[in-house]
């Protein structure tokens, strides 16, 4: 393990939040036993994680659905590398699910070649950098941003948490064929979210009646989670995210990214990332007024 600064370390070329985990947590997810019926969310984060939490957990229960639970997403969909409610998961009923930061080459043994499901949401990287750089100053266990261009340079660097975007999405795309997995992109599940639903939905073999179909839609509304405290974050405590600060749920859209980057910085990103986004096979989506094709189409499955 490699202390990194006061927030993170370094712990098999992955960077952890020191408060949240330890190597002795991540050593044992090696042998963590995974189920045919377990469900993975897997993201770089501010992709899009609590969003696909929420489809999910409405999906599965429908108590979720009624409103006659009151069960908050990080209970429902908990992460794997942290255990921040201390949660057994072992003992805990299936089908469960599961949220995760985490590269491929460090999640259980047992998702590989498995049953298990996951889905593996993306999002364009200027709006996860501008996401990021705002969660950075409502989260205590990360280090508070200098400035903008201070946050841009560690984000190109990847020497922040979770390390570098490109190395996320390029690993999991490129071991694809060890997983039972599903790509999806957050751009598409603004633009159409009802079409992004069924396309979980038939990923993992559930069908919803159309009056379920409607209430999952209908709570997974960007309006609608930013007021359903379940969803919007303030069921966390302050040490963790400070909801007092500012959103967890902050805007929810497309093209963000050009409120905040000057075009200097815009065209620093591009030379640094530009070259090896383009190798990429998905068609990324910069402004939610661009692209009426769905990019569905170019993302791949292997069920
Ligand atoms: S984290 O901290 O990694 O778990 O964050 P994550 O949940 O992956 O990403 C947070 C961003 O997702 C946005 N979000 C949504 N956008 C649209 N519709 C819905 N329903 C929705 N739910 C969450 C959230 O607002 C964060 O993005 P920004 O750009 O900061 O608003």
């Amino acid at each position: 393990m490699e202390p990194l600064d006061e927030f993170m370390y370094k712990y098999k070329g992955f960077h952890f939040i020191r408060d949240l985990s330890s190597p002795e947590s991540i050593d044992a997810l090696d042998s963590f036993e995974i189920r045919d019926d377990d469900v993975f969310i897997i993201t770089y984060p501010k992709s899009g994680t609590i969003w696909t939490q929420n489809i999910l957990s409405l999906i599965f229960h429908e108590g979720h659905r009624d409103g006659t639970e009151n069960i908050t997403l990080a209970e429902r969909a908990p992460w794997l590398e942290y255990n921040t409610f201390h949660v057994d998961y072992r003992s805990r009923p299936s089908p469960r699910l599961f949220s995760s930061h985490l590269p491929y080459y460090l999640v259980p043994k047992g998702l590989q070649n498995g049953r298990a499901k996951i889905i593996y949401v993306f999002r364009n990287p200027k709006d996860v950098l501008v996401s990021a750089y705002h969660f950075a100053k409502i989260a205590p266990k990360i280090e508070t941003p200098k400035d903008f261009d201070t946050f841009l340079e560690r984000f190109l660097a990847g020497k922040g948490v979770c390390n570098l975007w490109l190395d996320h999405v390029e690993g999991w795309y490129a071991h694809k064929g060890d997983f039972s997995i599903l790509f999806l992109s957050y751009e598409d599940m603004k633009k159409d979210l009802r079409s992004a639903v069924l396309k979980i939905c038939s990923f993992l073999g559930k069908k919803l009646t159309q009056k379920e179909l409607d209430d999952v839609v209908d709570k997974a509304t960007f309006d609608n989670m930013k007021v359903d405290a379940r969803a919007n974050y303030t069921f966390m405590t302050p040490g963790i995210v400070d909801c007092s600060k500012g959103a967890f749920l902050r805007k929810g859209t497309v093209g963000d990214w050009k409120n905040m980057l000057t075009v200097a910085q815009n065209e620093r990103f591009d030379r640094v990332f530009k070259e090896r986004m383009e190798k990429l096979p998905f068609k990324f989506c910069w402004d939610i007024h661009e692209d009426s094709e769905p990019t569905f189409g170019s993302v791949e499955e292997n069920v």
